[in-house]
């Protein structure tokens, strides 16, 4: 199933997880997200990452926030090439 980021904007947490899956060759939906809108706060959202912040990922059902936890999932389920040594 596809993969969806939301990030927004500036957001070096967000960068990290789009240089992973940059590395690692995957296709991936962006969904920019508008902070000056509020559209990390907008309720549809905050059900994704009640946290509402950037990133956060959707790989078909599955939804997960954090940078580092988003990449260690991606090098898990993706392992080729690895990040980590
Ligand atoms: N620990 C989080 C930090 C995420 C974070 O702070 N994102 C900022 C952008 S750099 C954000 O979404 N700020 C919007 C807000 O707090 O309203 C991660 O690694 O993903």
């Amino acid at each position: 199933m596809a993969i969806e980021l939301y990030w927004g904007s500036g957001s070096p947490f967000a960068w990290r997880v789009m240089l992973t899956l940059e590395v690692k060759g995957l296709k991936y939906e962006s969904k920019l997200l508008e902070f000056s809108k509020g559209e990390n706060k907008a309720p549809a959202y905050l059900q994704l990452n009640p946290r509402g912040k950037v990133p956060t990922l959707k790989d078909g059902d599955f939804v997960l926030y954090e940078s580092l936890a988003i990449m260690s999932y991606l090098d898990r389920k993706y392992p080729e090439p690895p990040l980590f040594g």
